[in-house]
């Protein structure tokens, strides 16, 4: 067993995240924080308190919400479906919540939970690196005892996914919602494996895994899931600037399954300013990085079944 804590911006695929981490055997979740980006922070903390008590096999947590605030803002468009996903029937079955919420800001709760764990803790990211940044800041001894970061974020190849002005069409949404937050750390000594949107761009969602899971519909965790990336759009005709990838739960089920995909060594920085700010990219004089390159996407697919059937029938 190790240490892991995630930090997730309750988006569809960070909600996924969390519900398929709690099913891995060698993890010992640690904590849980929850940022309002690509969402709204209320039913973001909502629905992940739902889905530790349905999934999360009696474990005793916390989820702690973030009051971090973006550089910029995530469409609201996008943050909406949170709202929808907290409200679905099989969430809200129960009529209770039991997993309480910390009386901690998320970055407090992360120093809490890294500072008082036995050995070093494994950090997963899913959403902005602010709470991580800030957390730096207030305890600095931290940075020793983060094992590793998992990021999602960012991507080397100049592709971004922001459509928004005054940027110029090179950054990914999680470095642009907080670029100096990527800097500082970026600035650490902490092991980081990244994916960018080089990689996640080989999982989109698609009609035929949506209808993979109709048809594993039975098993609880699928079902939700199913639900879920209902909401938001697939890879249909063309990608549109709202396609939809599995962005989180390759950075989540990679971190703990190597084996699905393929990394490379980069040295990267990121800017801060200008039509450019959270542009990560290689440069001799950037951060080690360990970068994911290439999904194998059969073995992904069948790890996150394998995942989600561990949630249903030990539940
Ligand atoms: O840039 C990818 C990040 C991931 O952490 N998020 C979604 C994932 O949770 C932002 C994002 C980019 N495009 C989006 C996003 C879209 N079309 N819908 C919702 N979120
Ligand atoms: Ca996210």
């Amino acid at each position: 067993m190790h240490n892991v804590y995630l930090d997730h911006d309750g988006n569809v695929d960070d909600l996924v995240s969390l519900l398929l981490l709690m099913q891995v055997p060698d993890v010992k979740l640690t904590g849980v924080g929850v940022v309002g980006a690509d969402s709204y922070l209320e039913p973001a903390v909502s629905a992940s308190r739902k889905i530790i008590d349905l999934f999360g096999h009696d474990r005793s947590l916390a989820v702690a919400a973030s009051d971090s605030r973006p550089v910029n803002q995530f469409p609201k468009a996008w943050r909406l479906s949170t709202f929808s996903f907290d409200a679905f029937p099989i969430l809200n079955e129960r009529g209770v919540v039991k997993t309480p919420v910390t009386d901690k800001p998320a970055h407090l709760d992360m120093v809490e939970k890294i500072m008082s764990a036995d050995g070093k803790t494994s950090l997963v990211m899913t959403g902005p690196l602010t709470d991580l940044a800030r957390a730096l800041k207030a305890e600095p001894a931290i940075e020793t005892k983060i094992d590793r970061l998992c990021w999602m974020g960012g991507t080397m190849d100049d592709r971004g996914n922001v459509a928004e002005p005054e940027q110029d069409g090179t950054v990914e949404w999680n470095a642009y919602w907080d670029p100096e937050a990527v800097k500082t750390v970026f600035a650490t000594a902490i092991p980081i494996q990244m994916v960018g949107l080089e990689s996640t761009r080989q999982i989109p969602l698609t009609p035929a895994i949506r209808q993979h899971w109709a048809k594993l519909r039975r098993y609880a965790a699928i079902d939700l899931m199913g639900q879920g990336y209902a909401l938001v759009p697939p890879l249909e005709h063309f990608e549109t600037n709202s396609t939809y990838y599995l962005w989180d739960v390759l950075n989540t089920v990679a971190s703990e399954y190597p084996d699905i995909v393929s990394t490379k060594q980069v040295q990267g920085d990121v800017l801060t300013t200008g039509p450019g700010a959270g542009r990560t990219f290689e440069t001799a004089t950037g951060r080690p990085i360990t970068l994911v390159t290439e999904v194998d996407q059969q073995a992904f697919f069948d790890q996150v079944d394998d995942l989600a059937k561990r949630a249903s029938t030990l539940n």
